[in-house]
């Protein structure tokens, strides 16, 4: 049998191979780990800015050109960070191995790859729009590990003593373990950096002890009657457990309430700062509204209605005193994010908040804890600017949002929407009557109708449970009879309160919001 006739042979290329790349890879990861934890132990101590991946990440975010952003959240969803952090640190390992295998041969090139990151980390910390002056020194640090671990892990072994022909297998394997251990070092003080951050900026027990006001302008609960009671259906309030998340934060803003203050700034005659405690002693107001993202597709689950609470946004403004000429008002958070509202509609008389709960439960911090916009009939970034700070009142000309510089619709206003819920997409029903129901949203403007329609036949009206108000959205119902047995088609279109039917024409989210009619496709058995 020949290639297995000498079974040493194998072996040595084998074991030259893993000393010419494995080994060296397997190195050039180790500093990448060493790097790291380091980095993330300096970042526990600077702040949750300055971890060397996330500000990479963060700086990513904002380069991402538009359309590979939309196809990530069409793709991914609510798990795009995930699969961006994971991206990057599968970049940063793959070009971690190759300054390592680069270092065996040029142990200078390889730590110049490490300082090069270092200083690319640094700066996209401090390239972050609320960067503070020590956010660069956990990257620079980490690329100074780097550099000098990859330096001392490459450094040649000892010459093998021509009396002892395998001492390259000792040499190896003593490395090998040097190795691993820096690895494993790394990865330990990577995580406890991480753990010692969450526990440093935690702010759980801050918001546990925030107790909420009774509303001066209490609403009534909501009747029982604004949902058709179909099985499967999504309820008409949205658990907040289950309500939409869509934000740029890859590590959530922490902002304990104590330190927190609102600055109202801009063309405004009395400039204002509040804190928690005097935005907790205004009269709050209850507002049930729908809010909901741009980046929907038709048919999507970027969308939640809920009972809002907070302090008059309109009479906080009225007290600043609103000079002519202004028409944008900016909202800030604490990230560095920037939403932009129209001014005229914030104080034209609708109920706008700077809320501070959502369904009876101080907001939660990935809401926006302690305080966040809503603005009803406007998409979420135009409106509602969660880890609010700042509140500048100025004009379209003078200032483009975060989203408006990316080519997002300045105004976002709401477009009118409905989707199928029941029966779920490609069910199987038995024959007779089948429930048919679904959600329409039309935000502020209200809705007036919904249709279906089967197999491209003629229109038919939907039932539409009790209205609730402009700013909720409506869930309808339908019994479907006669339903023969095979493949459907059911389509459904909203009207809203103004009389305008929901176009049939399709468009993708970019650059106002989807337009077109959502379908499903159902097997009647
Ligand atoms: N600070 C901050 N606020 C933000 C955003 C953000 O990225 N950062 N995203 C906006 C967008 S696009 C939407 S749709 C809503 C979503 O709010 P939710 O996550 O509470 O559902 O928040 C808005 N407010
Ligand atoms: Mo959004």
């Amino acid at each position: 049998m020949p290639g297995v006739s000498n079974d040493n042979r194998p072996r040595r290329p084998l074991r030259r191979a893993l000393r010419r790349t494995a080994l060296p890879a397997l190195t050039g990861l180790a500093a990448a780990a060493a790097a790291l934890g380091a980095g993330e132990l300096l970042a526990a101590l600077v702040g949750p800015g300055s971890s060397p991946l996330l500000a990479v990440g963060s700086a990513a975010i904002d380069l991402t050109p538009t359309p590979l952003k939309e196809y990530a959240v069409r793709t991914f969803g609510t798990r795009d960070k995930a699969v961006l952090l994971g991206g990057i640190g599968l970049t940063t390992a793959l070009l971690a191995a190759a300054a390592g295998v680069l270092a065996s041969r040029f142990p200078r090139a390889g730590a110049a790859v490490f300082g090069a990151f270092g200083v690319l980390g640094a700066v996209a910390a401090w390239s972050r729009p609320t960067a503070a002056r020590a956010d660069g020194l956990p990257a620079l640090l980490a690329g100074a590990v780097g550099a000098v671990v990859l330096l001392l892990l490459s450094r040649p072994a000892a010459a093998p003593s021509p009396a002892a022909p395998s001492a390259a297998g000792p040499a190896v394997s003593r490395r090998a373990v040097l190795v691993v251990g820096t690895l494993a070092a790394g990865a330990v003080a990577g995580v406890g950096g991480r753990a010692l951050t969450n526990r440093r900026f935690d702010v759980s027990a801050a918001r546990e002890a925030v107790r909420l006001p009774a509303p001066a302008v209490p609403l009534a609960p909501l009747p029982a009657a604004v949902h058709p009671q179909v099985p499967g259906l999504s309820p008409f309030r949205t658990p907040n457990a289950g309500f939409y998340r869509v934000d740029t934060a890859l590590s959530l803003p922490r902002i304990d309430p104590r330190d927190w203050a609102l600055r109202v700034h801009g063309l405004v005659d009395r400039p204002q700062l509040i804190t928690f405690d005097e935005l907790l002693r205004e009269p709050l107001e209850e507002l049930d509204h729908t809010l909901s993202c741009v980046s929907n597709e038709v048919g999507g689950p970027y969308v939640g209605t809920t009972r809002w609470l907070g302090a008059s946004l309109p009479a906080l403004l009225r007290r600043a005193g609103v000079r002519a000429g202004a028409d944008q008002l900016v909202g800030r958070s604490k990230d560095g994010m920037t939403i932009g509202t129209p001014l005229e509609s914030v104080l034209d008389g609708r109920r706008a908040l700077l809320a501070v709960a959502m369904d009876g439960e101080v907001l939660p911090v990935a809401h926006g804890f302690p305080c966040r916009t809503v603005v009803p009939g406007f998409y979420g970034y135009t409106s509602a600017t969660k880890w609010l700070v700042d509140l500048e009142v100025t004009t379209f000309a003078a200032f483009d949002p975060y989203w408006v510089r990316r080519g997002w619709d300045r105004t976002g206003t709401v477009r009118t929407a409905s989707r199928i819920e029941v029966p779920a997409p490609f069910a199987k029903v038995p024959a007779g009557e089948v429930d048919v129901a679904g959600t329409a949203w039309a935000t502020h403007r209200g809705v007036a109708a919904v249709e279906l329609r089967f197999d491209d036949g003629p229109w038919q009206q939907a039932q539409l449970a009790a209205d609730a108000g402009p700013d909720l959205w409506r869930q309808w119902s339908y019994r479907w009879s006669g339903a023969s047995p095979g493949t459907h088609r059911i389509e459904v279109r909203a009207t809203d309160a103004t009389g305008a039917v929901q176009p049939e024409q399709r468009a993708a989210p970019f650059p106002a919001g989807a337009t077109g009619w959502h379908s499903t496709v159902v097997t009647v058995t």
